[in-house]
């Protein structure tokens, strides 16, 4: 028997909801705000640092290429673990930082501020219709998956929610996609995933998974050649989405698009 879409697997930063931009960034810099660090991410310069999936990374990777002299005195000062261990300095820092960071982006999400892109629920309710399993494969933090889930969705639409630090290395490497394939059990090709960068495309490809890409601000200019399909987003009926890469029959990204893909 051919392929048969039986599972779709949804990034969710960039896929589900443009959150980077005006949600993470925003909730970082809150969060250095009330730890008194005069550390600033704009616009431009998040988009380098999101070459680096995870928010912690991103934290560590920021303090080791760009503040390397960085003496976390101040700052220790007023962390909740005020003891700290020698060597731990940074990590601890690290934890304290996006601990912060995870309580102003959950805000932000609440607040509205944050919408889903075209075409997520309407194919999200499309494929529920049509007895295809979801999944969830992000590398963001379980509880900012959740907020967004219930806050415009249903937690209990996904059979498979993977997110952040549930495996030991984060995209690209493959291990959260993996995870979801072991935890479902069908055949790697009646899978497809939507991604929005080149991190959760490459993971998604090194699990053996056929993958569309749904570009956004930070991710457009990024290289998806391996991608089934590359789109300006999944578009709704009366908002055809842009096809940047391959071909698919239509005006808007439906479960036929899909299955034309796989089956
Ligand atoms: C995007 C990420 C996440 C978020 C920040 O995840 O790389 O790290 O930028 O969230 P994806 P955290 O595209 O895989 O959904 O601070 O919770 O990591
Ligand atoms: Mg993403």
């Amino acid at each position: 028997m051919g392929n048969q879409l039986q599972c779709l697997i949804f990034d969710v930063d960039g896929t589900l909801a443009n959150t980077e931009r005006d949600g993470h960034r925003v909730a970082f810099n809150r969060a250095f705000r009330e730890a008194e660090l005069d550390w600033h991410w704009s616009v431009e310069f998040y988009g380098e640092l999101l070459t680096v999936s995870g928010g912690k990374e991103r934290i560590k990777y920021f303090l080791q290429q760009y503040l390397p002299d960085f003496e976390q005195r101040s700052s220790s000062a007023r962390m909740d673990s005020g003891n700290l261990e020698p060597g731990k300095e940074e990590t601890d820092l690290v934890a304290y930082l996006h601990k912060l960071k995870t309580k102003h982006y959950l805000e932000l999400l609440r607040s509205g501020t944050i919408q889903l892109r075209p075409g997520a629920k309407r194919l999200i309710d499309e494929a529920r219709e049509a007895g295809i399993t979801l999944a969830i494969a992000t590398t963001t933090s379980l509880p900012n998956v959740i907020a967004l889930l219930e806050k415009y969705l249903d937690l209990d639409w996904f059979e498979v929610i993977a997110a952040g630090d549930i495996v030991p290395a984060k995209k690209p490497a493959p291990d959260i996609y993996h995870y979801v394939v072991n935890r479902l059990g069908f055949a790697p090709e009646n899978f497809l995933v939507i991604e929005d960068s080149d991190n959760g495309l490459e993971s998604a490809i090194a699990a053996g998974l056929k993958t569309i890409v749904t570009v956004n601000n930070y991710t457009e200019q990024q290289d998806f050649s391996q991608a089934a399909l590359v789109v300006s987003d999944l578009g709704e009926p009366d908002q055809p989405c842009q096809v940047i890469q391959g071909s698919v029959a239509g005006e808007y990204i439906d479960l036929a698009s899909l299955r034309s893909l796989i089956e």
